[in-house]
């Protein structure tokens, strides 16, 4: 931290109080006896964006300068959090910044909870983008993240009567003091329209394609304060805007209503982010979305480029590398090469070259419904000219690439053709982005290996080379030195405070397993973390939990694959058995949960609504005496998790294997010494690599034993009449037991498991699970085991540092070199 404050330039609370001020003052015309807590909040964020600024046009100048290669992280979500707190820390300002309103009279946490969430995204892959981006910036990286400026993120959720309710997330309604607009640099992208075939001066066919409409991409910057804030980057997120001189003939002509109705079309573009996780709805507005940020960015790109490269093409791919974030961005594969062909005359085979040395693409996800596909109908109207360019690349891969490798075979060429033939004939946007990329990844070692074997085999077969794998990783600044304060200064005493940026120094905490010194002030660290989330869990359902007891925490979108409902099931058959026996010997335990259902996913609302339901219950049951209690924290997000996290004792991973490609929130609880309950699924293998077999609970069906068991046919009704529990359970959703006077409003889960034909295995899981779940309890028993075990499980998870990702992606695929900002 010493070192950090010297980067920046010494500042005093004194200073810093002075500061805030003087922005009360003469930036938001108020003062220190009228402000409100908004005000106070914009002055403080404004005291340390002049520490940001400064870095950040240096940084840029410097990165100019030197002409140094960048990655361009493609992404249609950034889910950011609250800055205050995070940019206070990187830049070694928090304590500075804490003296200073103390002083002032305000307490800081009070302060930095005024800030609304960021919230570009949906989960997993917009989560990572983020840490990605203050690993880039952390590690001095020439970086730049490419986005939508949504005017609404993703939705505030609400519970009434036990369901979900969806409320729209205005999180600039206050405004955003860490963003700027760069009118400067607007751009002008086409749409609709038709394509016109023509001969040009030199007799060659060209194609121009005649635009039926013409949106402003307006870009806002948020800094990206790296930790010891030396390199400044930034996140460019694009706004759409109407042009208006478009539609004079329109307007003209009276049509004053018409014109003005394209207008709004246009600036519709980036107001909603699609709330859509992992289930694809094909919708116009996404796809325009999705070129529409695409086209501004390489632009911007194309114009930096030229600023030091004139019309000079060769070096392109050395200096710009494209990350395309899942398939999301893939349109800026035929894009680039429009560019090329059409705009810049350059022949097909060399512009083909740049962009496969230009793109690569992560692989976020092997569920079917997730992978994007566009109909043919309607690539054709919002984007005929790219439609041609995706023929011409599929034709020239299927008739020189394939049919050298595989003569004649028809089967192949369907299957890895980009466009899928069939009733309406579709697009698929995975293979045009294996097609078009230099390396391919997966987002942990099961997965990648899944990519290669089951999603992509052909491919692999075709270019070996292609695939890789990296890891996901989280940044150890906001999900353990912000978000964990006690416990961080704990490690700094222990093993000094250079861990956030080195991975390999938490592993020294592995000699204080044992200390019982050490053991109590970890684990009276964890206990004042509870009791803080417990505060928070009675504000926001008024529910009374008991610190002492287990807190066992299951965080992430709503979805089958995941499992809530597993973890529903075992919590039923846990009260059933209490009711049958109340004396029973058991740690008392509180289930905590945390989730966004998609508006539209009927089944995933229903397991909220029973979830809840099954809470009202049981938390109310005298006869249980509190041994078990059940809480869903509304509106789960960023901020909400930096509460959660550091107070888990058990951290619940419990997706049917081979489902979860990686998962990141497995990661953030056991760094802050969360015992993992879980499948071998996805980094869950990897996290029980590194920190021990004994320091983990794994339960559940292998990969191979899905396989077999679907492959041998699965009846889930064997489970049902095979264990009594199970029945007696599954009963119980049919009865009005927890829905007092209105049976049968919980019994979509029961039909999912057994009409419908438990697709994700809760069932045959089960009874492994259930005793998973026992082995937990035993283990918390053994205090000094337990502690022994929390304590390893932050000690040996470095490699789950996003730096570690970040630096796998420079030695992979991206060739980067760090460059030091003066
Ligand atoms: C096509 C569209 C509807 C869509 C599909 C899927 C939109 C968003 C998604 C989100 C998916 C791809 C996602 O978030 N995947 C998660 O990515 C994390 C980061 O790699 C993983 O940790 C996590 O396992 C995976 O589910």
């Amino acid at each position: 931290a010493k070192e950090t404050e010297m980067a920046i330039g010494k500042i005093t609370p004194k200073q810093f109080k002075e500061s805030i001020i003087k922005h009360l003052n003469s930036t938001f015309g108020t003062d220190i006896n009228k402000a409100s807590k908004k005000a106070w909040w914009n002055a403080t964020s404004a005291a340390l964006n002049e520490f940001v600024y400064d870095r950040l046009s240096q940084t840029q100048k410097t990165h100019f300068e030197k002409d140094t290669r960048a990655v361009h992280y493609f992404s249609l979500e950034f889910l950011m959090g609250r800055l205050t707190g995070n940019n206070l820390h990187n830049l070694g300002l928090f304590e500075t910044a804490k003296k200073a309103l103390t002083e002032l009279d305000i307490d800081i946490n009070t302060l930095v909870d005024e800030e609304e969430d960021m919230a570009l995204g949906n989960g997993g892959l917009g989560r990572l983008a983020a840490c990605f981006i203050d690993s880039l910036a952390t590690m001095e990286l020439p970086a730049i993240g490419y986005g939508i400026h949504y005017e609404h993120g993703l939705f505030r959720q609400e519970f009434k009567d036990g369901h979900q309710i969806e409320r729209p997330d205005s999180w600039r309604e206050y405004g955003n003091p860490f963003e700027i607009r760069r009118p400067e640099s607007i751009q002008d992208i086409p749409v609709y329209g038709y394509v016109e075939t023509k001969f040009n001066d030199a007799g060659k066919v060209v194609k121009e394609w005649h635009p039926g409409r013409i949106i402003k991409g307006v870009p806002w910057d948020v800094p990206v304060v790296g930790y010891s804030g030396k390199t400044v980057n930034v996140l460019r997120l694009w706004e759409s805007r109407a042009t208006n001189f478009f539609n004079w003939d329109v307007f003209n002509s009276g049509g004053y209503h018409d014109a003005h109705k394209e207008n709004v079309e246009s600036e519709t573009i980036s107001k909603v982010l699609y709330p859509n996780d992992e289930t694809d709805a094909g919708k116009e507005l996404r796809l325009i979305q999705q070129y529409f940020f695409c086209a501004c960015s390489l632009k911007d790109i194309i114009r930096r480029y030229k600023r030091a490269h004139a019309d000079d093409w060769s070096n392109f791919s050395a200096q710009v590398a494209v990350q395309l974030n899942d398939t999301h961005p893939a349109i800026a594969i035929p894009e680039l090469m429009r560019i090329l062909v059409d705009r810049a005359d350059m022949d097909w085979d060399q512009a083909w070259k740049i962009c496969r040395e230009t793109f690569s693409y992560t692989n976020h996800t092997l569920l079917p419904e997730a992978l994007e596909k566009w109909s043919v109908r309607l690539f054709e109207k919002v984007l005929p000219r790219h439609l041609e360019i995706i023929y011409e690349i599929n034709r020239r891969f299927l008739e020189s690439e394939v049919d050298a490798k595989w003569p004649g075979d028809n089967a192949i060429k369907s299957k890895l053709s980009i466009i899928e033939e069939g009733h309406e004939r579709m697009v698929r946007m995975g293979n045009l982005s294996v097609i078009g990329s230099n390396k391919v990844n997966g987002v942990a070692e099961v997965h990648s290996a899944l990519v290669k074997s089951d999603l992509f085999p052909e491919f692999n077969a075709l270019w070996t080379d292609k695939f890789t794998n990296v890891t996901n990783g989280v940044t150890p600044r906001r999900w353990l030195k912000a978000c964990n304060p006690a416990l961080s200064k704990l490690i700094d005493k222990t093993v000094g405070d250079q861990w956030p940026t080195n991975q390999e120094i938490l592993r020294d905490l592995d000699k204080k397993a044992d200390d019982a010194k050490f053991q109590k002030a970890y684990m009276d660290i964890k206990h004042e973390n509870k009791v803080a989330l417990t505060k928070v869990i009675k504000e926001l359902t008024d529910v009374d939990v008991d610190p002492s007891a287990i807190f066992d925490i299951q965080i992430k979108r709503l979805h089958e694959y995941k499992r809530q409902h597993l973890n529903l099931l075992h919590i039923m058959a846990l009260y059933r058995r209490l009711l049958q026996n109340p004396t029973m010997d058991m740690v008392p335990r509180v289930f905590i949960f945390g989730a966004k259902a998609a508006p539209g996913y009927k089944l995933a609302k229903d397991i909220i609504y029973a979830i809840n339901k099954v809470a009202d219950k049981v938390n109310n049951d005298e006869r249980i005496g509190g041994k078990l209690k059940v809480v869903f924290l509304p509106n789960y997000r960023v901020s909400l998790a930096e509460k959660m996290i550091p107070a888990a004792d058990v951290s619940e991973q419990i997706s049917t294997a081979g489902k979860e490609a990686s998962g990141t929130g497995n990661m953030k609880l056991a760094l802050n010494g969360a015992i993992t309950i879980g499948t071998l699924d996805g980094a869950n293998i990897e996290i029980a690599e590194e920190v021990g077999e004994e320091n983990v609970v794994i339960f559940g069906l292998t990969v191979d034993e899905v396989k077999a068991l679907k492959k041998q046919g699965y009846n889930p009704w064997d489970y049902y009449y095979g264990n009594e529990e199970i029945k007696a359970v599954l009963d119980w959703f049919d009865t009005d037991y927890f829905t007092p006077g209105k049976p049968g409003e919980l019994s979509s889960i029961k039909n999912s498991f057994l009409d419908g034909g438990d697709p994700y295995l809760c069932l045959a899981d089960f009874e492994s699970y259930s005793e998973g779940q026992k082995e937990i309890e035993a283990k918390y028993k053994d205090k000094k085991g337990w502690a022994r075990s929390a304590i390893l499980n932050t000690a040996y998870m470095g490699k789950f540092n996003s730096d570690r990702s970040i630096q796998d992606y420079v030695d992979r695929i991206w060739k980067l070199k760090s460059c030091t900002v003066k």
